[in-house]
């Protein structure tokens, strides 16, 4: 018999950045981290184990066989999946993006968020949000975030029941509906990172002598910017949010040696950025684990923002994405 189950999950860009793990087996993150998941970014994964079969996991994404690195990966997490449901199949695992590549956005957190609702359910289990969020962060930290839809808050915990994510639900205005928040992605560059976010982070933490400061400020961060979400207060919220991502690669480039996912362009969006900004618009920059930029704004100014943006900064593609919903089962 083949039990199969097939869901969905946007990506997420954090607001308040995770970076770094206080427990690299289980995932513990050593700070909590604050995201917006985006809408129209979804992966969709479909899982199958094939009962009575022996053998090893298969899995294709967007058609293409992935690295046997990366299929380790999938069939680690696979075995965390069979453990807790008593199977010993094999899985065969498809999945694909509605984003290319090349938008930046295709990004581990909605693989392992939609991996872990359809292998979780393929299994036969029954998770609620908090214990599926929990699952997701086994197989990449910022999964924990796409599990859900928004603003969502990944709390760090102390250990694997601890460390969870959680939608903050803001008092003021749409308390059921998205913010008024949109990211416009910009897409500097499509070269691959030269290094993996999961090494980056332990060689940060290793060698930065900048890193404990970096922990320190991204908690007092955290409270300034659900504070400022909840007075519906968006400058106050842009300046944190700038001011934690450049932190976070400030400690990077301290590192010995220095990681540096900037290139002359990252700098270019930067200032962009703040020209806008002089000029009376709102708009932050964030930058994740590679050179691209991503600027948030209000809901209403999205589309001015992204057609200046394009205006600035000739050829660079600006992707507007605005709040997205949470992963879901597909297709029943
Ligand atoms: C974040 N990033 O909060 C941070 C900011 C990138 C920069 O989460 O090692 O792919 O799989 O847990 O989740 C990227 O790290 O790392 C990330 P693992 P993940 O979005």
């Amino acid at each position: 018999m083949t039990r199969t189950a097939t869901a969905s999950a946007n990506t997420n860009i954090a607001l308040i950045k995770y970076w770094g793990k206080a427990d690299e087996a289980l995932t513990i993150p050593t700070t909590s981290s604050l995201s917006l998941t985006l809408g129209g970014t979804r992966t969709t994964t479909t899982v199958s184990f094939e009962e009575g079969a022996r053998g090893a996991d298969t899995v294709t994404i967007d058609g293409v066989r992935p690295s046997p690195a990366q299929v380790a990966r999938v069939s680690r997490f696979l075995d965390l999946v069979r453990h807790r449901a008593g199977l010993t199949a094999p899985a065969t695992v498809h999945s694909s993006s509605t984003v290319p590549l090349a938008a930046g956005l295709a990004s581990s957190a909605a693989g392992f968020a939609a991996l872990a609702l359809a292998a979780s359910r393929a299994a036969g289990m029954e998770l609620d949000a908090r214990a599926l969020t929990r699952l997701a962060r086994r197989g990449s930290g910022s999964a924990a975030r796409s599990v859900l839809g928004g603003l969502v808050l990944w709390n760090a915990g102390k250990d694997d029941e601890t460390s969870y994510a959680e939608q903050v639900v803001l008092p003021t205005a749409q308390p059921d509906g998205p913010p008024d928040l949109a990211m416009a992605v910009m897409v500097l560059t499509q070269e691959r990172k030269e290094i993996s976010s999961t090494a980056a982070m332990r060689a940060t933490m290793g060698s930065s002598p900048l890193y404990p400061a970096w922990v320190e400020s991204s908690a007092v961060d955290l409270r300034e910017a659900l504070a400022a979400l909840r007075s519906g207060d968006l400058p106050r919220l842009g300046e944190v949010v700038e001011a934690n991502a450049l932190g976070m690669h400030a400690a990077m480039m301290a590192s010995r040696p220095a990681i540096m996912y900037w290139t002359p362009r990252t700098l270019e969006a930067l200032r962009a950025i703040a020209a806008l900004r002089h000029e009376g618009m709102p708009v932050w920059a964030t930058i994740d684990a590679g050179a691209n930029v991503k600027a948030l704004t209000s809901g209403a100014c999205g589309e001015r923002v992204a057609a200046a943006l394009r205006e600035r900064l000739p050829g660079v593609s600006v992707w507007l994405r605005r709040p997205g919903g949470a992963a879901r089962i597909e297709g029943v």
